[in-house]
C-alpha cells in the first residue's frame, strides 16, 4: 500500500492479462451429489481460470458445514480469504488499478453457484470482483465461440445468467458488472431498464438463431473451404490439450498452410511425414458439471467438431475420473452426430504418461489394447508418443482418402467447385475441350462424384 501509483496501469489493455485471481472451490461434505474429488474440482477451475489467462495467485478447497445464506462461506472463513485476496491485491500493484479505471484488481473466482446476494456481500467484504461457476464459464465460451450460432448461444446464455442477478437492490458494485464482462468493464444503465433492455436483446438472440439453424448447412459448407483436413482435439479441461496443441504444431509447423492458420489462434496447420498438411484445432475443453442452461452454448461452441475429418480424445491418463469423464465425452460427441464406436474418426491419446509409474503403465498400455478407437499414449510435456500419434492421423487419412483423376468439360463449373469444396485438388491442368484434375477426396465424396459422373 502506499507506493506509488504510476505504473500501476502497466497491465490495463491486455485482455485479462496479469489480472490476479484467487479460486476458491466450496466443499460441502457429502452434499456434492458427484464422485468427483474436491482436489480434482478445485484443479478444473485452476484450469479454467488459466484458460482466460487469469494468474491464479492462490488456489484452495474450502470446507464448509453450513452454506450461510448471505455469504456462502463462515465469517472464518470469509475473513481468511479477505486477507489473501488484500495480499495478492498489494502484490500487485498497491490497489491503484482499482480506483483509477474501476477494473478490479483481484478476481475471486469461486468455484460454485453463488447466488446475487453471496456475491454482492462477498465483494463488498472482500473489495474485489466475484466469479462464480457459470460466470467463469460464460467468460471462456465467449472467448471462443466461433461460429456466428456459437457467438450467439453464449451471449443468449450470458443474457440469461446476468437477468438472474438483475433481481436485488440497486448498489454502487452493480454498476461496475455491465455489459458482457463479468470480470470487470464499467456499466451504465439502471436496473429496470436493464432488465428490459436484457429481455428485448434476448428476443432478438432468440429469432437470429431460428434463422440461423435454418441456414446452418449454408454455413457448414463456408467453413468447409479449409483447403486440408481437419483434426480436432476434444477432451476434458486439464486433459493437455492446449499443451499437446502447442508441442504438435511447434515441431511440425508448415509454413505454406501458415496463412489459414493465423486467422485464428486455435487452429494451426502441421505438416505429416506423408507431406500432408493438417489443420489442427484446440477446442473447448469439457466441464464437470456443466451448468445446465449453458449446455446449448457448450455444444454450439464445439460444432465446429462436426466438420472435422479426425477427432482425437485427449485424456489425462493419471486423472482419477478418467473412465468417467470418458463417458461424458463420448455422450456429448454423440450428440454432436459422432459415434466414437463405430465412426472410426475418433482417436484416443492417453495422455500424461510421464506421471504414471511402470505397473500404471503397464495397465494403461494394455486397456489401450483392447479399446475399440485407435489409442497411442502420449506427453504433451515430454514429447514421447507424438511421433505415433501423428503416423495414425496420417495413416487414417490416408488409407480413408481417395485420389480420384477426373475430366470435367470446360463449362461444367459446378462440378468444378464442388470438386474444390469438397475436395484437395493436387493437379489442374486444362485443354481445348476440359479441365484434367486430380483430386484427393473422402470416402463418402468420392463415392457421391462417381454416383452423379455415371448418372
Ligand atoms: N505431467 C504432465 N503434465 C501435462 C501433460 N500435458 C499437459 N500437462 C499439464 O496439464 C495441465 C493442463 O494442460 P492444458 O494443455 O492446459 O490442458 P487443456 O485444458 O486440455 O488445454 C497443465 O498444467 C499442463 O502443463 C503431460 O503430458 N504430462
Ligand atoms: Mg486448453
Amino acid at each position: 500500500m502506499g507506493v506509488s501509483s504510476q505504473n500501476g496501469t502497466e497491465n490495463f489493455g491486455k485482455a485479462n492479462g496479469g489480472q490476479r485471481c484467487i479460486v476458491v472451490h466450496p466443499h460441502l461434505g457429502g452434499r456434492d451429489g458427484t464422485a468427483r474429488t474436491p482436489d480434482a474440482r478445485l484443479d478444473e477451475a485452476t484450469g479454467l481460470a488459466c484458460a482466460i489467462e487469469l494468474d491464479v495467485v492462490h488456489a484452495e478447497v474450502v470446507r464448509i458445514n453450513r452454506p450461510r445464506s448471505g455469504t456462502l462461506f463462515g465469517p472464518g472463513a470469509v475473513s481468511r480469504l479477505g486477507e489473501i485476496i488484500a495480499e495478492a491485491r498489494t502484490g500487485q500493484d498497491g490497489g491503484a488499478n482499482e480506483r483509477e479505471n474501476g477494473s478490479p484488481a483481484v478476481i475471486a473466482v469461486i468455484d460454485a453457484a453463488v447466488t446475487a446476494v453471496q456475491q454482492r456481500n462477498l465483494e463488498r467484504a472482500w473489495q474485489c470482483k466475484v466469479v462464480d461457476h457459470t460466470g467463469l464459464i460464460l467468460e471462456i465460451f465467449a472467448a471462443r465461440a466461433r461460429s456466428h450460432e456459437g457467438r450467439l448461444q453464449v451471449e443468449l446464455a450470458a443474457l440469461t445468467y446476468q437477468r438472474s442477478r438483475l433481481v436485488r437492490t440497486w448498489t454502487h458494485l452493480e454498476r461496475q458488472r455491465g455489459g458482457f464482462g463479468f470480470l470487470g468493464g464499467p456499466g451504465e444503465t439502471q436496473i429496470e431498464s436493464d432488465r428490459r433492455q436484457i429481455g428485448e436483446r434476448i428476443q432478438r438472440i432468440e429469432r437470429e438463431l431460428s434463422r440461423v439453424s435454418r441456414t446452418r448447412a449454408l454455413h457448414r459448407r463456408a467453413r468447409r473451404r479449409v483447403p486440408y483436413p481437419v483434426v480436432a482435439l476434444v477432451g476434458y479441461t486439464n486433459a493437455g490439450k492446449s499443451t499437446l496443441f502447442n508441442k504438435l504444431t511447434r515441431a511440425h509447423v508448415s509454413v505454406k498452410a501458415m496463412l489459414f492458420a493465423t486467422l485464428d489462434p486455435t487452429m494451426r496447420s502441421l505438416r505429416l511425414a506423408s507431406a500432408r498438411n493438417i489443420i489442427l484445432s484446440d477446442t473447448v475443453g469439457f466441464i464437470s458439471d456443466l451448468p445446465h442452461e449453458l449446455v446449448a452454448a457448450f455444444q454450439a461452441t464445439l460444432e465446429e467438431v462436426c466438420e472435422a475429418d479426425l477427432v482425437v480424445h485427449v485424456r489425462d491418463a493419471a486423472h482419477p475420473d478418467m473412465e468417467a469423464q470418458r463417458a461424458d465425452v463420448e455422450r456429448v460427441l454423440e450428440d454432436l452426430g459422432i459415434d466414437a464406436a463405430s465412426d472410426g474418426i475418433v482417436i484416443e491419446a492417453l495422455n500424461k504418461i510421464d506421471l504414471l509409474t511402470p505397473e500404471q503403465l503397464g495397465e494403461t498400455a494394455n486397456r489401450a489394447k483392447r479399446s475399440n478407437e485407435p489409442t497411442v499414449l502420449v506427453s504433451a510435456l515430454t514429447g514421447e508418443g507424438c511421433d505415433a500419434l501423428l503416423a495414425v492421423l496420417d495413416e487414417r487419412l490416408s488409407a480413408d482418402y481417395a485420389l480420384v483423376d477426373v475430366r470435367l468439360s470446360i463449362d461444367d463449373g459446378a462440378a468444378l467447385a464442388w470438386l474444390y469444396d469438397r475436395g484437395e485438388v493436387i493437379e489442374r491442368r486444362e485443354d481445348d475441350t476440359a479441365i484434367h484434375l486430380k483430386v484427393r477426396l473422402a470416402p463418402t465424396d468420392a463415392a457421391r462424384f462417381a454416383r452423379r459422373t455415371e448418372s
